[in-house]
């Protein structure tokens, strides 16, 4: 239990609401993680795991209607409704308390209320921000353990600044407030509703990650969007990789991927052999969310609010991602994975074993889709990733040198350019599109905005949110360069050109080097690109053909996905920043101009 008065008070509502049988106030410890995992052992809301192979392993088979998350019940409830803007779906505050708290009456009877106490970031970082959340569900504490620094000690660091900030006057709601509830996994009664003018969630009747780990994508990317926009920071739903070269310095890179595009797998990037035998390395910091602020040298410091990884497992093998592969073999939650005869768990992208359950426990035949759903994910501690960073967990953050927009673009998005400047990196961001993923509940493969990866995190509107980072370029800043890459573009037999996963490094290395200066390139209406022999491409066997076509910009389509980019901006209204309309016509025009004289450049 806690010393704060307002966080009991706040407990003693939702229990008079929700009705549970009893109340937990959880503390992070070993035993009592144990007692929740033995629970669900028995509730059969976990599966054990090969004990030989996969020591302290569980599957957890959510409920089939409940495996990605649910855009379209995902709500920002702000007093104006443009605050939330047209990216986000909107309710009235008063009204969304209403219909939600109406689901909550009653909701926990017979189940016990855990309350979990958490903190984003390392626990002794200033720019770490805490919350409270309280669930039904064990699946969820036991995953927040994992995904959060989580217990006495963030609850401790709540009293502290709680008390500090209350002195001489009423107490501050400093902390982030999350009630959450499995309810009956009905779809027509779920709703993930956010109050930011509140630093309150209320989500009810999922227990998939992003739905029901409050601390993720609802309070590092929505809520902490919204204070960052107040407080002169970014909140992003971005990767964070340290590249150290051969002469040992270490250079960090954060990007922003929508979901199911690649972060996880840039973040725990293996070079290439010829790399690693002349010295590079690198390390991860953070694999979904970061966490910048302008620093007093003007450089942006970032931190990784997580402390575990709810990563894709689908692809996940010893050949894309041996990092990842290496750090699941142990203490590690599944979620809708397929399992072999011996209780291994298996997925689609795994050379060996054979499935014989699906992700529904049912007997794996072909006819019935992928063994694993698409959507399948594991849940572990940062700490067992082998190339997890030593400054990871830094109180300060790290130094960002250059920030990465990407996507999902298998037609005219070349694998890299970079953005001229500032202004044209934010309309770089801006501009996203990708090819839609499992990660959400939906159609997969069709192309939307998808801006700076934030469409379905953002806080706010995105008018206000571009404004907000065009806002950061000010006398004193000392800014990343920004540039823009797609792994995923496809030649005319449908495969993707690029092989990707640890060739990425050989794009990231020139990325590194136009940041300080040292690499060369054409330019080009789009922003500037590699030439084929600006890349190291020592070892790679790729036909010049494909890096010809990787590296092409066709304008007159260029010219039309402005047009559609133009049409995409206009949509957001007057609150879009006429600095960012005036950038788009400059390109727009550059487009128009270049288009008419040649039909191509980038083809040397
Ligand atoms: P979220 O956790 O949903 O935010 O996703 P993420 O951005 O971390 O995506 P992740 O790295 O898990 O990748 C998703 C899928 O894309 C996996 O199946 C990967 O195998 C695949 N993938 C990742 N990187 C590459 C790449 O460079 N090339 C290709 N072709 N596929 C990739
Ligand atoms: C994403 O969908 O971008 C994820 C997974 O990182 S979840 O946390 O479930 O949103
Ligand atoms: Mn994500």
């Amino acid at each position: 239990m806690s010393k704060l008065e307002s966080l009991k008070r706040w407990v003693d509502d939702v229990a008079r609401l929700t009705q549970p049988e009893r109340v937990q106030w959880c503390d992070g410890s070993e035993a009592e993680n144990d007692a929740l995992i033995d629970l669900m052992l028995q509730r059969d809301d976990l599966i054990e795991l090969n004990p030989r192979t996969h020591p302290n392993c569980y599957l957890h088979r959510s409920n089939p209607s409940d495996v990605a998350r649910v855009e379209h019940l995902t709500f920002i409830c702000t007093q104006n409704r443009d605050d939330a803007g047209p990216n986000n779906h909107w309710m009235d505050p008063a009204q969304a308390h209403a219909r939600i708290d109406a689901l909550f009456a009653g909701c926990m009877q017979g189940r016990t209320l855990y309350v979990i106490p958490y903190c984003m970031g390392p626990i002794d970082s200033p720019l770490s921000r805490c919350g409270v959340q309280i669930t039904d569900s064990p699946y969820v504490v036991t995953n927040m353990r994992i995904m959060t620094r989580m217990g006495a000690a963030a609850l401790a660091r709540i009293e502290r600044e709680h008390v500090d900030s209350a002195a001489g006057g009423a107490p501050v709601a400093d902390f982030v407030k999350g009630l959450h509830s499995t309810g009956e996994l009905d779809p027509h009664k779920r709703f993930i509703m956010h109050f930011p003018e509140e630093l309150s969630i209320k989500s009810i009747g999922s227990g998939y990650g992003g739905n029901a780990l409050l601390g993720k994508k609802c309070h590092a990317l929505r809520i902490a969007s919204w204070q960052a926009r107040s407080e002169g920071w970014l909140a992003e739903h971005m990767l964070i990789v340290g590249i150290q070269n051969p002469k040992g310095e270490t250079h960090y890179i954060a990007a922003a991927f929508p979901s199911a595009c690649g972060k996880t797998n840039l973040a725990m990037l293996i070079p290439p052999a010829s790399y690693r035998e002349s010295g590079w390395k690198v390390w991860t910091v953070g694999d979904d969310i970061c966490w910048m602020t302008p620093g007093a040298d003007g450089r942006l410091w970032a931190i990784n609010p997580e402390a575990g990884f709810f990563g894709v497992a689908p692809g996940t093998s010893a050949k894309t991602n041996p990092n990842a592969l290496a750090m699941l073999n142990h203490d590690t939650i599944f979620t809708n994975v397929a399992v072999t005869a011996d209780g291994d768990p298996w997925w689609e992208g795994l050379p060996d074993g054979v499935p014989v359950k699906d992700w529904q426990g049912r007997d794996y035949v072909p006819a019935n889709g992928p063994a694993a759903h698409p959507n399948s994910r594991f849940t572990v501690s940062a700490k067992q990733c082998p190339s997890w960073s030593p400054h990871a967990e830094d109180a300060q953050g790290v130094p960002i040198s250059a920030i990465v927009f990407g996507g999902r673009r298998e037609h005219l998005v070349p694998l890299v350019f970079e953005a001229r400047d500032w202004t044209q990196g934010v309309l770089v961001g801006a501009a996203m599109g990708s090819e839609t993923t499992a990660a959400a509940t939906g159609a997969v493969g069709v192309l939307r905005r998808d801006s700076m990866a934030m469409k379905p995190f953002c806080g706010y509107n995105f008018a206000d949110y571009f404004a907000h980072w065009l806002s950061l370029d000010k006398p004193g800043a000392r800014l990343p360069k920004i540039f823009h890459v797609n792994w995923f573009r496809k030649g005319d037999d449908g495969r993707f050109l690029w092989p990707g996963f640890g060739d990425n490094m050989r794009v990231l290395e020139w990325i590194l080097g136009r940041s300080n200066g040292s690499e060369g390139a054409e330019e080009t209406p789009i922003g500037n690109l590699p030439r084929v022999q600006d890349l190291n491409l020592d070892g790679l066997e790729l036909p010049r053909s494909k890096l010809e076509a990787l590296l092409h910009v066709d304008l007159e389509s260029w010219a039309a996905e402005y047009e559609s980019i133009g049409e995409y901006l206009a949509s957001f209204g007057a609150r879009m920043p006429q600095k960012l309309l005036d950038e788009h016509r400059r390109v727009a025009s550059l487009l128009a101009e270049d288009a008419v004289e040649s039909d191509a450049v980038g083809t040397p």
